[in-house]
């Protein structure tokens, strides 16, 4: 089913959250590891106000060690946050996660009171199958779908700890156009106003860019041409999709290109890094300005009309 991001949802969430941190120790926010600003909801933030935080970098296995690195290292600059690279379903990691709570939250132990942990992120992060991990079985349905988790749950999973599921359904930023690129490339959202071949020419630009090697070894090509579209059609070349008369087929190309970067067949990657959050943060500001401005044109009366 696809995802529809109504009003309603950010609302019911919204309350959600905020009718349940009061009993909340430590909000422990599950993000993609290949796109962990893309991934992020824009008002948990502003919600969790200065309780503790775990940023965990999920799926670990398919993002780029390195770019983790440095996105942890950014995110731990504020204040209360602590990240966690993770694979869901891996009991050391889940260990792992445990100790962190208690070590950021040591008095909870000492004073045998229960600690209360909020796992939140947006669709197809892998909240579920963290929960199922941690919990030692399965409790929360998880697939490949997005908005499969509906209601709400409170878990004990031992060791002191009781876990909250994300409420309600919580949202990306599609406001920035190139995290709506990344979050269908890695196939977190499914119901885009992107074709396959958009969201692959975005992918190959961003490949040619930080990947080169990658995209030659994979798809055997010798040397790489400078644009994207002219990529994705040696790419299309290679793996036979033509159509009659030899034309390359770009939706076929595209499919083959996504479903390799989603599976992890193009190795470890990571989307996205400080450096580029921070521009296009920039440009969004920007881009609010001009709207503001338009809409205040708008209301203005029409004393700069001719009559
Ligand atoms: N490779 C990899 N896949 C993962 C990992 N964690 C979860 N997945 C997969 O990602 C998909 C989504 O996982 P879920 O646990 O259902 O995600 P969710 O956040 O609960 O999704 P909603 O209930 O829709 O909000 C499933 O196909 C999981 O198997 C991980 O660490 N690595
Ligand atoms: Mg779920």
């Amino acid at each position: 089913m696809p995802v529809q991001w109504y009003p309603g949802h950010m609302h019911k969430a919204s309350k959600d959250i905020k009718a349940l941190l009061p009993q909340v120790d430590v909000v422990i926010e599950v993000l993609d590891a290949r796109l962990p600003f893309s991934s992020q909801n824009p008002l948990l933030a502003a919600l969790r106000g200065d309780k503790p935080c775990i940023k965990l970098l999920n799926k670990y296995d398919l993002a780029d060690p390195e770019g983790v690195a440095r996105w942890q290292l950014y995110l731990e600059q504020e204040h209360g946050v602590k990240t966690l690279a993770m694979v869901a379903g891996r009991p050391d990691k889940s260990q792992q996660l445990q100790e962190l709570c208690h070590k950021l939250l040591p008095a909870k132990k000492t004073s045998g009171r229960l600690l209360q942990a909020l796992i939140a992120g947006i669709p197809n992060v892998g909240k579920s199958t963290l929960i199922n991990s941690l919990a030692g079985r399965v409790i929360a349905k998880t697939g490949d779908e997005p908005a499969i988790t509906k209601n709400r749950q409170r878990i004990d999973i031992g060791d002191g700890m009781v876990l909250f599921d994300t409420p309600g359904l919580l949202w990306p930023n599609l406001e920035n156009p190139n995290s709506g690129y990344r979050l269908a490339a890695t196939g977190a959202i499914k119901d885009t106003a992107f074709s396959h071949e958009d969201i692959a020419l975005f992918v190959v630009e961003f490949l040619l860019e930080q990947y080169p090697d990658r995209l030659k070894q994979r798809y055997s090509l010798d040397t790489l041409p400078a644009l994207g579209m002219e990529a994705l059609a040696l790419i299309g070349k290679q793996r036979g999709c033509l159509r009659s008369g030899g034309v390359v087929d770009f939706d076929k190309t595209a499919k083959i290109v996504l479903t390799e970067l989603r599976g992890g067949i193009l190795g470890r990657i990571t989307l996205e890094n400080p450096a580029m959050m921070e521009q296009e943060l920039a440009g969004l500001v920007v881009l609010r300005e001009q709207k503001a401005a338009k809409k205040q044109a708008r209301k203005q009366p029409s004393q700069n009309r001719l009559p």
